[in-house]
């Protein structure tokens, strides 16, 4: 009679050590997956207010700036100044990534927290990738819509196109629009900019 309960107890443990094998092993494989792109998305890198990685664009160049005030992560983010010269336009920071990091078929994650002092701006982040003749071929684009006074996510992704090879770029963008100018001087804040591949080309 023990025979066989001595089997039937050997069978189990031996598919629990299976079981908790596969879900390491699960686990280890999903861990790998996701990888970070360094953009110095928390402003925190270089000395004060240095926009380290950053490229400045848009109308209001020389008010962009590192705040050391306001932020969601760190003790530094990147504010925008809202005013009537940002009216209609699209103004921010920007930074062109490594198309070495990217392959077709990856699926790319950006995020961001982003403030909201006025309903009059809207901003966000967004990751293009161009081609070589300067065409986007593909768009990750997300901005805060009406919540106003409060750090709030925004997220969004894209998957890298089957023509996308070495001789597109990649641009990473933190920016406001503006419909309509605000009526007084205002801020937007962006901090904590994450990039990273979410899943790997198979
Ligand atoms: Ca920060």
């Amino acid at each position: 009679m023990k025979k066989p309960l001595v089997k039937f107890h050997k069978f189990w443990v031996l598919q629990a050590r299976v079981m908790a094998m596969i879900i390491l092993f699960t686990g280890a494989a999903l861990a790998a997956e996701k990888q970070s792109v360094d953009v110095n998305g928390g402003f925190e890198e270089g000395p004060s207010n240095s926009l380290t990685k950053w490229a400045i664009f848009g109308p209001f160049q020389k008010n962009l700036m590192v705040s050391e005030e306001k932020f969601h992560g760190g003790s530094r983010s990147l504010r925008i100044p809202i005013n009537a010269e940002i009216e209609g336009k699209i103004a921010g920071a920007q930074q062109m990534l490594d198309a070495n990091l990217f392959k077709p078929g990856d699926v790319v994650g950006v995020s961001a927290y982003v403030f909201l002092t006025s309903s009059a701006c809207k901003p966000g982040v967004a990751l293009e990738v161009f081609g070589p003749d300067g065409k986007d071929i593909a768009v990750a684009s997300c901005r805060i819509e009406d919540l106003e006074g409060e750090w709030q996510l925004v997220k969004s992704s894209l998957t890298i196109p089957e023509n996308f090879n070495q001789s597109c770029t990649v641009k990473l963008i933190a920016k406001v629009f503006s419909k309509a100018a605000p009526a007084g001087n205002d801020d937007a804040y962006i901090d904590d900019i994450q990039v990273s591949i979410e899943q790997k080309a198979k």
